[in-house]
């Protein structure tokens, strides 16, 4: 079976990914299991450069085919802010409960219309070659008022699927990937590494 690194320290993102990635003919490595070592400064201005920042971290270092997330948040009411900032904002170590708190605060008494806020994910693949290749997505909601369910992880539970009546933690892992940033983002990339 080929294989491929995924770039990634965020173990709820890899779950997601493992899910998504289920039946495709690559055995997914951590960079852990990889035996890959590096710090990565997430210093591009776009989910698709920082994306890109993180593959080719990695591929310098093993040089075998390395895909990377960046993904976020965008609050329209905060200027589309925390963004590239999503992991960051609040402070990197505070916990979602907190950091969730603080965009429900920052949206007090803010109407629903103007609530809409969107999750964006780029997924980065360098090829062994150096060739790379990058497909985003998105997936459009609305801030909830208050914190809502026990899936996902993140900002999942503040985020309302006006179509679904509920937050994107309360849909089931299948239901999420379905119709999440991530999900749909990958799923492109998956069509790409099919045909190579
Ligand atoms: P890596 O860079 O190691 O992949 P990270 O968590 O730092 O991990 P990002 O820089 O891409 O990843 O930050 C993404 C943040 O955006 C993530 O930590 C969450 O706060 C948020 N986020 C992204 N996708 C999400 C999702 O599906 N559900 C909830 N929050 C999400």
């Amino acid at each position: 079976m080929k294989r491929l690194i995924f770039a990634t320290g965020n173990q709820d993102k890899l779950r997601e990914i493992r899910e998504i990635m289920a039946g495709l003919d690559y055995e997914i490595l951590s960079m852990k299991e990889a035996g890959v070592e590096v710090d990565i400064e997430e210093n591009g201005t776009t989910f698709r450069e920082n994306a890109l920042l993180k593959a080719r971290a990695v591929h310098q270092l093993c040089h075998e085919l390395v895909l990377a997330d960046d993904s976020g948040l965008e609050v329209d009411y905060m200027d589309r802010q925390p963004g590239v900032f999503s992991h960051r904002f609040g402070g990197e170590d505070t916990p979602y409960s907190i950091k969730n708190q603080m965009i429900i605060d920052r949206l007090e008494g803010v109407p629903d219309e103007q609530r809409t806020a969107r999750f964006v994910c780029a997924i980065a693949a360098v090829f062994p070659d150096g060739t790379e290749l990058v497909k985003e997505a998105a997936m459009e909601g609305r801030i909830g008022y208050r914190e809502a369910g026990e899936h996902g992880f993140g900002y999942d539970p503040i985020f309302y699927l006006p179509e679904f009546h509920c937050t994107s933690a309360e849909l089931s892992p299948e239901d999420k990937n379905a119709v999440s940033h991530r999900g749909k983002a990958l799923r492109l990339m998956r069509k790409e590494l099919e045909q190579k």
